[in-house]
């Protein structure tokens, strides 16, 4: 059952996670095998094959997908069994930018691997991070940018963050397409992803 899981997760096939996890709930699978097991493990596996370059992003968003629709079947188990997330991540794209695909398919990926995501959307200033971060109290807080014009929005919040009193409290992670190491270290970000499959992996190490 736990192989039916993990293949259909792969290969985005919706019907085939969802009636493999009806059946594992059913004979008595503990919600945490599942999940590890089956849904985490294809979700690492997607990763690996496109860092590897053996699948591309729509294979991985229709994993991500599939992944997503089983997590909605499994998450009311999980919480009866009181399965903790292993951190919090509130993810957002900044002020003025509205691309929200890639900040999407990195949160399916980081929940894929146990984070609980607080997306607090697209075009999010500052002062909404911060509100967002007093909140829930995430390790993590994800910053996306797709357009040159928004990404010295990255470097501004994180300002915001220090006159806030909240930048030591995170990790800030930032990545979209105009994005790379070199701007990451100039803004003073703690960890930069090129991709949704390098975002779990960094996040899930420095854990
Ligand atoms: Co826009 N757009 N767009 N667009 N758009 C780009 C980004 C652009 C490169 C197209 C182009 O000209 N070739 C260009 C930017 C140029 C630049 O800045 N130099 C551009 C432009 C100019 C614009 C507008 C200004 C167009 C206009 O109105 N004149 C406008 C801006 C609107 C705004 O934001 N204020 C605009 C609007 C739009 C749409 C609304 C039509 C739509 C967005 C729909 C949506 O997101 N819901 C759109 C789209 C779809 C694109 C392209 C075609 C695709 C972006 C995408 O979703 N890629 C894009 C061209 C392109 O990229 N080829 C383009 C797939 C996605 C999975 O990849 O987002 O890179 P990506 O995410 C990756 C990584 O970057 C990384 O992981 C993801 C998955 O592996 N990553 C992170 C992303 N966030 C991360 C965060 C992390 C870690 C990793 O940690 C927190």
């Amino acid at each position: 059952m736990l192989e039916k899981i993990y293949e259909n997760v792969i290969k985005g096939n919706i019907a085939g996670v969802t009636e493999g996890i009806q059946e594992a709930l059913a004979a008595n699978q503990d919600p945490s095998t599942i999940l590890k097991q089956g849904m985490i493990a294809a979700m690492e596996e997607v990763g690996r094959r496109f860092e590897n370059e053996e699948c591309y992003i729509p294979e991985m968003l229709i994993a991500a997908r599939a992944m997503q629709s089983g997590l909605s079947i499994l998450r009311p188990r999980l919480i009866q069994a009181n399965i903790e997330p292993i951190g919090k991540v509130v993810m957002g794209t900044v002020k003025g930018d509205l691309h929200d695909i890639g900040k999407n398919l990195v949160g399916m990926m980081l929940e894929g691997v146990g984070f609980e995501i607080v997306d607090v959307g697209t075009s999010v200033a500052a002062a909404q991070f911060i509100e967002a971060i007093e909140t829930h109290q995430p390790k993590f807080v994800g910053m996306s940018a797709l357009l040159t014009t928004t990404m010295p929005e990255i470097g501004t919040t994180i300002k915001e963050f220090q006159k806030a009193g909240v930048r030591d409290q995170i990790i800030v992670m930032i990545g979209g397409a105009p994005i790379d190491q070199k701007f990451a270290d100039e803004v003073g970000a703690d960890l930069y992803a090129p991709d949704a499959a390098a975002a779990a992996n960094k996040t899930k190490m420095l854990l």
